[in-house]
């Protein structure tokens, strides 16, 4: 990055981080199709295998410490999700059920895929998916799942590495390439990547101002 171009990232930024800091609201949690609210902003959803990090990324951007905790009471982990940021409302962000947890019964495996398939193919407003990927594991079949159904619905996806504070330097370096590699070959998948430890709070404002780009438009950081 140039001098001036980094300049203009430390804008977008800091434009970002006051959109985050100010309204995020829990909304609901929709266990089926119809109790989805009305698609007037855009969205940005989450997800990821279970325990990868999503409420801790979530509650990072947010500057919140327990806003994703808040909605995970029992029985709502199979639900999306919905938070709403700004004041006017600006966008909302979307938690999806974690995949490939242990011996989750076929039946609600299959109710998950349904939800979240119909939810992808449907949704005019979706603007950007998260797939969320621990650095320590790189990806695993689950994942790649996740990555060919966001092809198939053609919702774009941004490759987020997770819990990055956990491993060396070197180690990170060679599974982001490995990923980055991989990614390279599906067609949804944006071309750049985000290293991230919600612990730390390693490259949590740039991916703030990535969601906001991504919902709003690059326009939204010359409105000022
Ligand atoms: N060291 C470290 N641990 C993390 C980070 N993010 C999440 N964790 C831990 O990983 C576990 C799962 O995190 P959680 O956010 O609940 O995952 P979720 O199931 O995907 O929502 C928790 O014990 C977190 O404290 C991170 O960036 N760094
Ligand atoms: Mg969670």
């Amino acid at each position: 990055m140039t001098p001036e171009q980094e300049r203009e990232q430390q804008h977008r930024e800091k434009l970002a981080s006051r959109l985050f800091s100010g309204r995020v609201d829990f909304l609901l949690s929709a266990p089926q199709l119809k109790f989805l609210p009305d698609p007037t902003v855009p969205e940005i959803a989450f997800c990821g295998r279970s325990n990868v990090g999503k409420s801790s990324l979530l509650n990072a951007l947010t500057g919140r410490k327990a806003i994703a905790r808040a909605s995970v009471t029992p029985g709502r982990t199979q639900e999306l999700n919905f938070f709403e940021v700004g004041d006017p409302l600006a966008f909302r962000l979307v938690d999806m059920p974690g995949y490939g947890f242990a011996k989750a019964p076929v039946k609600v495996v299959e109710r998950w895929k349904n939800l979240v398939k119909s939810y992808l193919r449907g949704r005019q407003v979706l603007a950007r998916n998260l797939v969320l990927v621990d650095s320590r594991h790189g990806l695993k079949d689950v994942d790649r799942e996740m990555m060919k159904m966001l092809d198939e619905a053609a919702v774009g996806y941004r490759i987020v590495l997770t819990k990055t504070d956990k491993i060396k330097a070197s180690t990170l370096d060679a599974v982001a390439a490995e990923v980055a590699e991989e990614a390279r070959k599906h067609p949804a998948a944006h071309p750049q990547m985000h290293l991230t430890s919600a612990e730390k709070g390693m490259g949590i404002a740039a991916l703030r101002a990535a969601v906001v780009e991504d919902a709003l438009g690059q326009e939204w950081f010359s409105k000022g």
